[in-house]
């Protein structure tokens, strides 16, 4: 892989390691989406980076022919933050299970939203922890029967699209793998805006969902004038509506852009940027600041 040139056949874009997912995962319409988006917007296979956890979703670097890592359990947003502050010039994309990314990663997401770190970060909701074999997951419907709460899970659900625009997340979306094309446009959106991007993409494991989606059981929130993604407060007040859909079936689930931060704050990189180029015009080198404090280290030891 890894050459430099425009792939024009989208299967350049796909590893030749076949995907060990069950036949029917949702998880095949992903990363058949993700190979479009990087032909439409061609994309050089050098220039992707594709950084996952552990999990079934989290195998999907695998079977791309780009540069990415299959990480470690909770830990794909640090691994990618590295990436991106090595190299600010790759698109890095997180995809990544529920579980990973809001049980034992969530500290990581908060303050990498929160930061604004320029990556996209792709959440594979089946509402379990599919790889270990069906337990309740932090975005499990409340009662759920999984393999470690028979009698159905308790507590409460983790609303996300509410929790990352509380983590100051400038751009948060939810997809569903059914509605192919509006996943498509809404990826895309989320890679080329200039700071952290959120997408929830509802994605019921074939094994152990009882739910049984269908196309027609979704809404898309931006269609009418009921909601501006500009706004913050409307953001809120749609995603708190977000999971209405679980108590009540007749609901339907919702999905779109909730919000675009259009004025989104300096990314992180672009701060560090910012940051060496006022020191190199005062003539300080970041080397010697570092040396500085290398020393009081030192004293301090
Ligand atoms: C540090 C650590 N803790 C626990 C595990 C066991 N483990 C592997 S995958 C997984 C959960 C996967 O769930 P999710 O991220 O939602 O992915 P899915 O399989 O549902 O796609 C767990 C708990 C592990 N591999 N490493
Ligand atoms: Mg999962």
């Amino acid at each position: 892989m890894k050459d430099s040139k425009n792939s024009d056949n989208i299967n350049e874009y796909r590893s030749n390691i076949k995907p060990t997912w069950c036949n029917g995962c949702f998880n095949y319409i992903l990363l058949n989406c993700l190979t479009n988006i990087f032909l439409t917007m061609k994309m050089k296979k050098n220039e992707i980076n594709i950084i996952s956890g552990i999990g079934c979703s989290s195998r999907l670097p695998l079977f791309l022919n780009t540069f990415g890592m299959h990480g470690v359990h909770g830990r794909a947003i640090p691994i990618a933050i590295g990436s991106r502050l090595t190299n600010p010039n790759i698109t890095t994309i997180v995809t990544a299970g529920d579980g990973d990314l809001f049980s034992i990663g969530i500290g990581h997401f908060v303050h990498a939203a929160r930061k604004n770190f320029n990556i996209t970060v792709i959440c594979i909701d089946n509402k379990i922890y599919a790889m270990t074999k069906n337990q309740a997951s932090p975005t499990s419907d409340v009662g759920y029967k999984g393999s470690l709460t028979p009698y159905g899970k308790i507590g409460s659900q983790l609303n996300v699209l509410e929790f990352a625009l509380a983590c100051n997340a400038g751009f948060v979306a939810q997809v569903s793998p059914l509605h192919f094309e509006n996943m498509k446009e809404i990826i895309m959106e989320a890679i080329n805006y200039h700071g952290f991007s959120f997408i929830n993409v509802l994605s019921p494991c074939i094994l152990h969902d009882q739910n049984q989606w269908r196309k027609e059981n979704f809404v898309d929130i931006n269609l009418g004038k009921n909601h501006d993604p500009d706004q913050f407060m409307s953001a809120m007040e749609h995603a708190s509506k977000s999971l209405d859909y679980v108590k009540n079936k007749t609901n339907k689930i919702p999905i779109g852009i909730y919000y675009k931060n259009r004025f989104s704050k300096v990314s992180f990189e672009k701060g560090v940027k910012e940051l060496k180029t006022n020191f190199s015009s005062q003539n300080v080198s970041i080397d010697e600041i570092l040396s500085d404090f290398r020393c009081l280290g030192k004293k301090e030891a």
